[in-house]
């Protein structure tokens, strides 16, 4: 059995109480490990050892910041297979893809932001005839929070970490209480990487314990938070009074845009790709496939022919391409969406019901069938909701305005794809479709240099590149006179 620790400072210990919490490996619903229960106390420890470490980290030349980020992004390097393994394990995904996406983007988000602080620019205002030229000075904030959901566990709390650190913040993270193995595992390379004691604390528990305790702590001045809509609606409720920076990065609806012209088999397969990745547990999967009424029937038996021969498998066999769904309520609300949608008069196309275990290893753990519907008005829940899990329903449309209409009809908006071969109509259709992320002709194709996140119900503020260290700065406008 596993025994996850906290690390404070120097130290990695349990809850100040002593309380754990249980770690479940959703592929066979059995506890592998225990996590500490932490609450506002262990917040407070984290709090004083960060802020203790303050005055120095912010003042380490970004050479020496981004040294340690180089370094702990290679122990993740040399880790790489017991961390992809610890990945699939925790959260349900196919190994293959802890492999080949989780891990190695979790290193290249250290190295990123590594070299991109060294080369980070601040602006300045020269006016003609100068007499006094402007210049932004830009501070780390201080102590800040950063709290990741279990989706993509150390990818994203790699990606909210790395520009917090290397803007010279010292950092409060919580990964989810889901899938805390693999931060655990980080958290013993710290010290090894460099960074001194208290810059960066990891803490565990659960989210309305001990991440409310970091979210309305009021000396820590930012939150970057990702998980779901209604969590970054409480968080906005406890931190916007407090005068906090908030980046919010919240769920989607997102539509997959598949016009006449397209090149068929690519849409077909990367619509496939983009709704079931994942278990279609990621926030950028599609979920509201909208086709050309022309090529509707063509496409729709296509992918049933495709999707209906899918099946979930146990994700630690190196072939699987569809894992667990992350947990027991997780699935329960899955399954929940599934009933609600054929209440509402959605035809079933394929999928549906609980998956059967793989194996005998997974027998009891949480599997989903992948699910196709059609028939569902953009008004029905099952198209204003996020499922969070691989469940998609189609819809026809007939013009280029429906289309972006139909896009629009979520209190949703986060990522869209568009497939056509006519540049003007994608670029129009990007225009129109109201999103923080635009893919024409592919999908998941990620820049980490370009800005990420979503408008309305998706959240506020945007991560990546310099979107993430301007967040994690404050500036400062200096005047100097220079007659
Ligand atoms: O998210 P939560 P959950 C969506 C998706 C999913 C839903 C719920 O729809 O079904 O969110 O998933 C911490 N103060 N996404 O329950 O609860 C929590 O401990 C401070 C979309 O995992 O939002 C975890 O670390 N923190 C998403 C993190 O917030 C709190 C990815 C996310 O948990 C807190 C995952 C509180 N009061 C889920 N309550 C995406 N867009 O990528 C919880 N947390």
């Amino acid at each position: 059995m596993l025994q996850l620790l906290n690390l404070i400072g120097s130290e990695l210990k349990p809850a100040n109480d002593g309380e754990w919490l249980d770690q479940i490996e959703p592929a066979t619903g059995e506890i592998t490990g225990r996590l500490p229960r932490s609450k506002a106390s262990d917040v407070d420890q984290a709090y004083a050892a960060a802020a203790q470490a303050f005055p120095t980290w912010s003042t380490t030349p970004v050479e020496g910041r981004a040294a340690c980020l180089r370094k702990l992004a290679q122990l993740i390097s040399h880790n790489s297979a017991q961390l992809a393994e610890a990945e699939s394990r925790d959260n349900g995904k196919p190994i293959s893809l802890a492999q080949s996406v989780d891990i190695p983007r979790a290193e290249q988000n250290l190295a990123f932001f590594a070299s991109a602080i060294e080369q980070f620019p601040s602006e300045a205002h020269i006016p003609a005839g100068p007499s006094h030229i402007n210049y932004t000075h830009r501070k780390p904030i201080g102590v800040v929070g950063c709290i990741s959901p279990w989706n993509l566990p150390l990818y994203l709390f790699t990606w909210k970490i790395a520009p917090a650190l290397a803007a010279g913040n010292c950092v409060i993270a919580k990964p989810s209480e889901i899938t805390p193995v693999t931060a655990w595992m980080l958290s013993q390379w710290v010290l090894e990487a460099g960074f001194p004691p208290g810059v960066l604390n990891i803490v565990h528990g659960l989210g309305p314990e001990v991440g409310q305790a970091i979210v309305s702590h009021p000396s820590i001045k930012a939150i970057s938070f990702t998980g779901g809509t209604v969590t970054g609606a409480h968080i906005a409720r406890t931190a916007g009074p407090m005068f906090k920076k908030m980046s919010l990065e919240l769920g989607g609806k997102n539509p997959a845009i598949i016009f006449a012209d397209c090149d068929f088999e690519k849409a077909l397969q990367t619509t496939i790709r983009s709704s079931f990745a994942n278990q279609g547990q990621i926030c950028l999967c599609s979920s509201r496939i909208l086709i050309e009424d022309s090529i509707y029937d063509r496409f729709r038996d296509a992918l049933i022919e495709k999707v209906g021969r899918m099946q979930p498998n146990d994700p630690m066999i190196p072939g699987t391409k569809m894992g667990a769904v992350v947990s027991l309520a997780h699935r329960d609300k899955i399954m929940e969406h599934i009933q609600s949608a054929q209440a509402e008069g959605a035809t079933l196309l394929c999928g549906g019901s609980i998956a059967d275990a793989p194996n005998a290893r997974c027998e009891g753990g949480y599997f989903v069938q992948p699910t196709v519907f059609e028939d569902a008005g953009p008004e029905c829940r099952i198209n204003q909701e996020e499922v969070f899990g691989p469940v998609i329903t189609l819809q026809r449309f007939h013009t280029e305005n429906e289309a972006v209409q139909l896009a629009n009809s979520s209190p949703f908006g986060l990522a869209c794809t568009i497939w056509t071969q006519h540049i003007g109509k994608a670029h129009r259709v990007a225009a129109g479709v109201e999103s923080g992320i635009a893919w024409i002709n592919c999908w998941l194709v990620r820049d980490l240099r370009t800005p990420f996140g979503g408008v309305k119900d998706s959240g506020v503020g945007r991560e990546g590149g310099w979107n993430a260290l301007q967040f994690f700065t404050e500036p400062q406008n200096v005047c100097v006179s220079i007659t």
